[in-house]
């Protein structure tokens, strides 16, 4: 069944049930969650929105943007989140690449927002603010509720979302994620983590990338259960809302700030009975110091855009820390060698491989490099590298592409050294991902000049607006020259090491 129609089944058959708790302290039936979207899907086809058609989406977190994402797949139309940390530039490329019937962006953003639609022939416009009002929410306060259209029966082929990646070669890829993507996989997660009606989701991650809205929200939405949405993750906050939840989703960095925290203990985590953790490394010193303190072992997930979730540690066996646990019951997972792609045994590190339901539909308009990212047997190679243990649990053990995973956030080293060579006076630049207490990885930039007046701020500058924040360098290291192997590339590895201890705590 396709999440619309998950959602439209609770709603019937516990039409009182919460769905949306919110900070203060109030409420959002199912019930009236349906009728909300009912509206905002009528206002989105009186803007000209059909099936099939793309509603990209570049707003704060809010209720109603959540709505706005069911009200989409209402209509057998596409939803194309972004970032609002992405700048006019990204953003500009994301609609021209994807060509939406309907952009939705911040209310602040809209006179400017205007002139790019113009040029971009995006043929509407409409906003939703931080409170989740705007242009939008008006349009649809003013349908009627029989104004809502009939819900679209999605065939499980049908697109229900594309989400921009980032790629090693700079350019982004819309990952086509399709209706029985994401139903398949809320589905064995749900039962997986024995999700039910009765639980509560502390729900604090953006709703623009796989973890916050297809595994929080669908997962959610397959159990009818309720989730507390939080605009953002702040730890006074979480841990004001804790005493209400039953489960958690979070990034490491949600968990080391907590732990960091002398107001997370073992009486405020008593409530929650389940932590779970994903979208990047959660070291095994963190899980050990979660369970030192709250008596309890985080569970630790592994997937990305293009397969929603691969694995996932058991939710009644051993969780170990370190692993992200054993494939899930649908997904076919291999460790295979990268260059003849032929499986390796276990204790072997190799590339991870994987098929099943889950795995996308391929990158939107890209055939070419669809192909390229699938063995001939129909097997996605993520580009993580791993190995299984004796038991079959997965390790990951490194990234064979080129990627750094920020708080969460993924940069591609590609696009930012592109825009940093660019700048007057650079030579060249290498970026890295180093070790960072807080983030896990920050980016830093390795830079060699031509202009010896140009300095760490001077590149920094050069950056700023181009680039989303996060995926700005914290620091610009400048060297005379960057290292080179006898093939003339540039040794990352050996940088990486070089700068292991840019943001270590002073001894
Ligand atoms: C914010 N900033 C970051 C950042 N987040 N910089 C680097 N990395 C990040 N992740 C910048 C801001 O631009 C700002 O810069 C400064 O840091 C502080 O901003 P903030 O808004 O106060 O940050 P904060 O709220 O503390 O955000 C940190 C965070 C957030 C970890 C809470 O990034 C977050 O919610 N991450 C979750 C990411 C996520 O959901 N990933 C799922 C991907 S899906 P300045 O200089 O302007 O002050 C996926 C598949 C899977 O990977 O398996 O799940
Ligand atoms: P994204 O493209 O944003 O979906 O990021 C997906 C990538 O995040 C994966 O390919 C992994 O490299 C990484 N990732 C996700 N979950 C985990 C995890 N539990 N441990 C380590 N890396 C992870």
């Amino acid at each position: 069944m396709d999440m619309f129609s998950r959602f439209r089944a609770v709603a019937d058959a516990t039409p009182d049930a919460p769905f949306l708790l919110h900070p203060d302290g109030t409420q959002t039936s199912y019930r009236a969650a349906l009728l909300r979207s009912g509206a905002l899907a009528a206002e989105l086809a009186a803007r000209g929105v059909r099936r099939g058609d793309r509603v990209a989406v570049q707003v704060e977190k809010s209720a109603e943007a959540l709505l706005t994402y069911l009200a989409t797949l209402r209509l057998g139309a596409v939803y194309l989140p972004l970032n609002p940390a992405y700048t006019a530039d990204e953003v500009a490329f994301f609609l021209a690449d994807a060509e939406p019937a309907l952009f939705v962006c911040r209310s602040q953003d809209e006179a400017a927002m205007h002139d790019l639609c113009a040029r971009l022939s995006v043929p509407q416009l409409a906003s939703l603010d931080d409170e989740g009002r705007g242009s939008l929410a008006r349009g649809a306060d003013l349908r009627r509720e029989d104004e809502a259209p009939a819900p679209v029966v999605a065939g499980a082929a049908d697109l229900a979302a594309i989400l921009y990646t980032s790629g090693t070669t700079g350019r982004s890829k819309g990952a086509m994620l399709t209706h029985g993507n994401l139903a398949s996989n809320a589905a064995t997660l749900c039962a997986l983590w024995r999700f039910t009606a009765a639980d509560r989701l502390l729900h604090a991650l953006p709703i623009f990338h796989t973890h916050g809205l297809f595994v929080a929200t669908n997962t959610v939405l397959c159990a009818g259960a309720a989730m507390i949405l939080l605009p953002r993750f702040e730890v006074g906050e979480v841990l004001r809302l804790m005493p209400g939840a039953s489960c958690m989703m979070g990034v490491p960095t949600f968990y080391t700030r907590l732990l960091a925290s002398p107001g997370f203990t073992r009486e405020a985590a008593a409530g929650v009975r389940l932590f779970i953790s994903g979208s990047a490394p959660l070291s095994p010193e963190t899980h050990r110091a979660f369970a030192q303190r709250t008596g309890q072992a985080i569970l630790e997930r592994y997937g990305m855009t293009e397969t929603n979730m691969n694995t996932s540690n058991p939710h009644d066996g051993p969780r170990k820390p370190g692993s992200v646990g054993l494939p899930l019951a649908e997904v076919a997972l291999r460790i295979a060698d990268p260059e003849s792609g032929a499986a390796l045994p276990p204790g072997e590190i190799g590339i991870i491989e994987v098929k099943g339901p889950n795995v996308f539909a391929g990158y939107w308009r890209m055939p070419e490099k669809t192909r390229e990212e699938f063995r001939p047997d129909g097997y996605f190679i993520t580009g993580d590298l791993g190995y299984r243990d004796g038991e079959g649990y997965v390790f990951i053990s490194g990234r064979a592409k080129d990627l750094v995973i920020s708080g969460g956030f993924n940069v591609y080293p590609a696009e930012v050294e592109a825009l940093i060579d660019a700048i007057a006076g650079v030579a060249e630049s290498a970026v890295i991902g180093v070790a960072h207490p807080d983030l896990g990885e920050a980016v830093v930039a390795v830079v060699s000049v031509s202009d010896a007046t140009l300095d760490e701020a001077g590149v920094l500058a050069g950056l700023a607006g181009r680039l989303a924040r996060f995926k700005q360098p914290r620091r610009v290291v400048l060297v005379p020259e960057l290292p080179r192997n006898a093939m003339g590339k540039v040794q990352k590895a050996l940088l990486r090491e070089r700068y292991a201890g840019l943001f270590a705590a002073p001894a």
